[in-house]
């Protein structure tokens, strides 16, 4: 199972460590730790589930950073375009996956035939795992992630930016609700954070 095989690349903090990682998380994450650590078996930290709704301003999506995008120091760039635009970055955390768990993630192209090459890819160094939320984040996180090809990729998304080839196109999305929930299960078990963002108010008319 794909949580065991975390578990055994995870090295377990020392409680002095985990004091420190605590401190230094963002406050997101921090939430995230003190529940895991509390026991509490949450499926998110309010009264949402970790998917959101979807057609609301609390639809969510999972977008990842993936390997190449850690690698070319564009984690950054890429979390700044989504506060910027206004939406509210709920789960944030770096996961090095495994064969296996790249293989659940994008279990919908297992026929195809770059299947191997992808999910070897996608597990060969850490990403950046996100649940960002907002209005109509799962189509907008696409519009701004960029096609997937990326020669076909507009300059200003992500892919049309800092991309060239197909098999190094940065980042990741759902590409619909259902795939938002299976991934977000998939990604963030211990559930993620219903935090009021003071500023939505400036953000969205109603
Ligand atoms: P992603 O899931 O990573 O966000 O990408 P996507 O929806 O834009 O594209 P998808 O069809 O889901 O494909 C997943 C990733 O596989 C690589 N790919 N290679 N060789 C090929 O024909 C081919 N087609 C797709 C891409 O890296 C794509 O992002
Ligand atoms: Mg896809």
């Amino acid at each position: 199972m794909y949580i065991q095989s975390m578990a055994t690349r995870s090295t377990a903090p020392t409680a002095s460590k985990l004091a420190t990682l605590v401190a230094a998380s963002t406050a997101a994450a921090a939430v995230v730790t003190y529940n895991q650590y509390e026991n509490k078996s949450v499926a998110s930290c309010g009264g949402l589930p970790v998917h959101g709704i979807a057609g609301t301003n609390q639809e969510r999506t999972f977008l990842a950073v993936k390997p190449d995008g850690v690698q070319r120091g564009l984690v950054g760039d890429i979390i700044a375009r989504f506060e910027k635009r206004g939406y509210k970055l709920v789960g944030l955390k770096m996961v090095w996956p495994t064969q296996m768990m790249a293989e659940k993630h994008y279990q919908d192209l297992a026929k195809k035939p770059f299947y191997g090459s992808l999910t070897k890819f996608f597990s060969s160094g850490p990403i950046i795992c996100m649940c960002w939320e907002g209005k109509d984040i799962i189509a907008q996180g696409r519009q701004m992630l960029g096609e997937t090809q990326p020669l076909a990729s507009k300059p200003g998304s992500i892919r049309g930016d800092y991309s060239i080839d197909l098999g190094r196109n940065i980042c990741h999305g759902s590409d619909s609700p259902e795939a938002a929930a299976h991934e977000l299960a998939m990604w963030f078990p211990e559930g993620v954070n219903d935090w009021k963002k003071t500023v939505d108010a400036w953000v969205y008319e109603k």
